[in-house]
Formats: structure tokens, C-alpha cells, sequence
């Protein structure tokens, strides 16, 4: 189900992070079409070179306190000790745009060969992470991509267009034949990837087939656990004919649904978005949640490891088209402006619910 088809070309979603393209026209020389303002100077990538052993490759998510990025470093990990490098794992306890910098920094100082980094804001890391890249850092961003002038890969989970067009479709399924009104509960205002699935969705509420539906609210719970519970029942109190929660975040799915869950609004205010089925499992038993989606995050930490080694060895420099191998996942294939897609998201129902344990 999760697992990734053996090659992807990425399908980069129009029409967002656009704002960043203007940066990648960049010389070919070196064949590498993130060129910005940071780059070194990179030989042309050699697709027989060995990947190197014992590479420092450091992860940096969004934030450690959260159950999502323990699974997605886990799968780094696994996927660094394959490799035969030195895992490190770092990050600040909040996902406010300028926590990861001294990160970053220190990183740096510690001659690491590659950051692998989701980034809390897009633009915040940006000095820093090329900082890194100058000193021969392969910088490889997963999750919630940075500004694309500063990093040389980005390991996006899915398509940023199927992530976004799978949340609208669950929040009309969820709405009922009636449609009414929706909200958003997301993470931070600055997280890349939840903007960018925030857009697609808003792009297709304007299709016809979903004019039932009125989106009144963006709310944000910034990732934090208390906040995101104050957040859904501020919803519900502004908007107490709400018919659907649609959280894009671990986070805010599994806050809004224990919300809901303990609530009067239990059995009428739907919850879906993306959510980790360990977490999601309580309340989808109690009818709270009846569909959700997400990909396995471990996935991502695996591909992002063995996309940094696959750099930091010279077999890829993050050119569309170059290929690389990623141990069980198989063969990937760098997509447009250096993107590489895991695959496509997993739906979770209580049909299924159980066959899964992260
Ligand atoms: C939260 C984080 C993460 C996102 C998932 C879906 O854990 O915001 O970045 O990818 O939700």
C-alpha cells in the first residue's frame, strides 16, 4: 500500500512555491538545476560512484516533540546505519520559523557531510543552510521543503497537489450530501508544506463539484498539542454549524479529533486530514474519525538518508533526471526542481486501520 512504486518521476504541483522558481534558472554547467545563490560548485554527477561509508549525515525536523518526526528520523536512522554512516538528530522543541538556525549553525561547525532538514519556514533557514552548502554540506530537505535556492533535493511525501486535492475529497465526503461549512485546523502560519496542500485545497473548493462547501476558517495550533485542542473548540465555538475539521497535521488531527471525541459535537462535527494511525486509532473506534490519509513518515527519513548519501558520494547532484538507489525502497528518479516523491498517501479507514502500527 505505502510502499513506494520502484521509480517516480515527481510531479511538482503548479502554481506553488512559485515565488521560489525565479532562482532556479541557473547555469548547467554543472548540471545542476538548483543553482542559487549558495551553491558550490559541483562536479557532474557520476551514477557509478560508490556510495562513501561512514558520512555524517544529521537529521533536523520540524520539531522533536513531536510522535510524527520520532517516526520519520527512525526510518533515517535504519536507513543510516544501512549505510554505514554516523546518524545524528537535532532540533528544537517548537516549529516558529527561526528555531532550527543555531541548529543549523552548529551543524555546520561540526563539519557534518549532509543536513537533512524540514524546514519551519522557507525562507528563515535559508542563510544558514547555505552557509552550509559553501562549505561542501549537501543539504537535503524533507517534510516541509525550504525556499528552493537553498537546498539541493527536497523529499516530499507525496505530491503536493495529491496531498492537497485528497483533503479537499475527504472534507466533501465527510460534509455529507448537504455540504456546509468546513474549516482548517493547520500547524504553524510559515510551514511550507501545510501552505502548500492549504492552496491546492483552496483551488479545488472552487471546482463545482464542491460549491456545497464553504470554507470559513484557517486556524492554527502550531503544532502544539494544547494549543491545536484550543484552537478546534474556538472553532466550534465561532462557527457552531460547522460540519467538517480538516487538520493537515498529525498534530491537529489528533488534538481536534480528542476535542470532538469528548464533546456534544461528537457525531456531527466530522475530523479528517492526516494523521498517524497510532494515534488516530482511539477515535476512529469511537466513531469520532471515520477517514483520514498520510504515507509511512519513517519512508521519508529512509529516502531522504540514502538521497544525501547518494549526493555526498557524487552519484547524484539533485539534476531532473538523475537516478539513484534507496535500499528497499528501490530506484528513484530526481523529478523538476529537485524533487523527490515517496509515493502516494495511504487513505485509513476502520477497514484497515489495524494493519497499521506507526
Ligand atoms: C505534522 C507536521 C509535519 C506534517 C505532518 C502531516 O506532524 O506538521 O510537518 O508532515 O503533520
Amino acid at each position: 500500500m505505502l510502499r513506494s512504486p520502484r521509480t517516480l518521476l515527481s510531479v511538482t504541483s503548479a502554481a506553488l512555491l512559485v515565488a521560489g522558481l525565479a532562482a532556479c534558472g541557473g547555469t548547467t554547467k554543472d548540471s545542476n538545476t538548483n543553482s542559487g545563490s549558495g551553491t558550490q560548485a559541483s562536479a557532474a554527477a557520476d551514477p557509478n560512484a560508490a556510495v562513501k561509508e561512514g558520512l555524517k549525515i544529521a537529521f533536523l525536523p520540524k520539531q522533536l516533540n513531536n510522535p510524527y518526526s520520532d517516526v520519520e528520523t527512525g526510518g533515517g536512522k535504519v536507513a543510516v546505519d544501512e549505510l554505514k554512516g554516523e546518524y545524528k538528530l537535532v532540533g528544537p522543541n517548537d516549529a516558529s520559523a527561526s528555531s532550527q538556525v543555531s541548529y543549523i549553525n552548529t551543524l555546520i561547525q561540526q563539519q557534518q557531510d549532509v543536513i537533512v532538514v524540514a524546514a519551519n519556514d522557507p525562507n528563515a533557514v535559508c542563510p544558514s543552510l547555505n552557509q552550509a552548502r559553501a562549505a561542501k554540506i549537501k543539504v537535503i530537505t524533507f517534510d516541509s521543503d525550504a525556499s528552493k535556492d537553498c537546498r539541493d533535493a527536497f523529499i516530499n511525501q507525496a505530491t503536493t497537489e495529491g496531498i492537497g486535492q485528497s483533503l479537499a475529497k475527504m472534507a466533501l465526503e465527510q460534509a455529507g450530501s448537504d455540504g456546509g461549512e468546513i474549516a482548517v485546523l493547520s500547524a504553524t502560519p510559515n510551514a511550507t508544506n501545510q501552505n502548500s496542500w492549504i492552496e491546492v485545497m483552496k483551488t479545488e473548493l472552487k471546482k463545482p463539484e464542491y460549491a456545497k462547501l464553504k470554507l470559513v476558517k484557517v486556524a492554527y495550533g502550531n503544532d502544539d498539542d494544547q494549543k491545536s485542542f484550543q484552537e478546534a473548540q474556538g472553532l466550534l465555538q465561532s462557527y457552531p454549524n460547522l460540519k467538517v475539521i480538516v487538520a493537515p497535521t498529525t498534530v491537529g488531527i489528533a488534538a481536534g479529533a480528542r476535542y470532538i471525541s469528548s464533546s456534544s459535537y461528537k457525531g456531527k462535527v466530522a475530523v479528517t486530514g492526516l494523521g498517524l494511525p497510532n494515534q488516530m486509532r482511539e477515535y476512529v473506534k469511537d466513531g469520532t474519525v471515520t477517514k483520514f490519509a498520510l504515507w509511512n513518515p519513517a519512508d521519508i527519513g529512509y529516502l531522504a538518508a540514502f538521497a544525501g548519501a547518494a549526493m555526498a558520494s557524487g552519484q547524484i547532484t539533485g539534476a531532473e533526471g538523475e537516478k539513484f538507489k534507496a535500499g528497499k525502497l528501490g530506484e528513484y528518479t530526481i523529478g523538476k526542481d529537485g524533487e523527490i516523491v515517496l509515493g502516494p498517501p495511504t487513505e485509513f479507514t476502520k477497514d484497515n486501520i489495524d494493519q497499521f502500527n506507526f
